[in-house]
């Protein structure tokens, strides 16, 4: 929630006049700073200094935030009573959960990332039963499904804006693992390939609602609270990852 001393600056805010769109997107990005490509076990990925077993804990942990996502999306839909807006939204379950529609089949993202864990040399079982995922893991992702239950639907809408950054992780972890990583079979990369081209659609959606929606300073300053909030699961995410598995520069 909004921090005390920042209630205090509330009515200089709310006299301000509001960002225009490029200006308040730019403010957007620029917490960009605060994303999880930054976060030391994340950069120990991706310069190839991880373990197998710590690039198995990211795995088979970051497997839990996966299958909340639909779950996360679920509950923006059933917020959101904009019909344009769930016809848009639903592509993202659809990703995730995969489909069988007239005769075209999409296995979606939760099965690419068990061929990821196979990739990596776990279990389809140990995966899906969760046995590896921290504590800390749990409680950041199960904050991000909560807030998006709790949360008017446009502000769900906003906290998945930490994908403006995804499509550089992605394609980093595209560009470094398969040199750093030999050992981990190229197919388990394709739900990183997948992304690229899932994120940018997400943030086409989720940008124009939040610029729209989000249309007096007060809410701009909001808006961005919301992303500082995600960031910081992302980043508390990782944290647990350290607590668990350590990390090394
Ligand atoms: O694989 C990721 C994914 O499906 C999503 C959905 C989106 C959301 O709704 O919050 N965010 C997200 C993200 C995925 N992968 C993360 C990564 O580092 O691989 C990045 C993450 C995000 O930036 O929020």
């Amino acid at each position: 929630m909004m921090k005390a001393e920042r209630l205090q600056e509330m009515p200089a805010l709310v006299d301000a006049p509001a960002w225009g769109r490029e200006a308040f997107e730019a403010r957007l990005r620029e917490r960009g700073k605060a994303y999880h490509i930054h976060h030391p076990y994340n950069v120990m990925l991706n310069t190839g200094k991880a373990t197998r077993a710590q690039v198995q804990g990211w795995v088979a942990n970051r497997y839990y935030y996966q299958i909340a996502i639909p779950i996360k999306d679920a509950a923006v839909l059933s917020n959101c009573p904009d019909i344009e807006v769930r016809r848009g939204w639903v592509q993202r379950i659809l990703d995730h959960d995969g489909f069988e529609i007239n005769g075209v089949r999409d296995a979606g993202g939760i099965e690419a990332w068990l061929r990821l864990a196979d990739a990596v040399g776990l279990t389809r079982e140990e995966v899906i039963d969760l046995r590896h995922v921290a504590p800390g893991v749990r409680f950041a992702v199960d904050a991000y499904v909560n807030f998006a239950r709790r949360a008017p639907w446009q502000e769900a809408v906003c906290s998945s804006l930490t994908e403006l950054f995804a499509p550089e992780i992605h394609k980093q972890r595209l560009a470094t693992w398969p040199e750093h990583y030999a050992w981990i079979q190229s197919e388990g990369l394709s739900y990183f390939r997948n992304r690229v081209s899932q994120a940018r659609r997400d943030v086409e959606q989720g940008l124009a609602i939040t610029l729209s929606y989000f249309d007096t300073r007060a809410l701009q300053e909001r808006a961005l609270e919301i992303l500082q909030f995600k960031l910081d699961i992302l980043w508390t995410l990782s944290d647990a990852l350290v607590a668990k598995y350590g990390v090394q520069a």
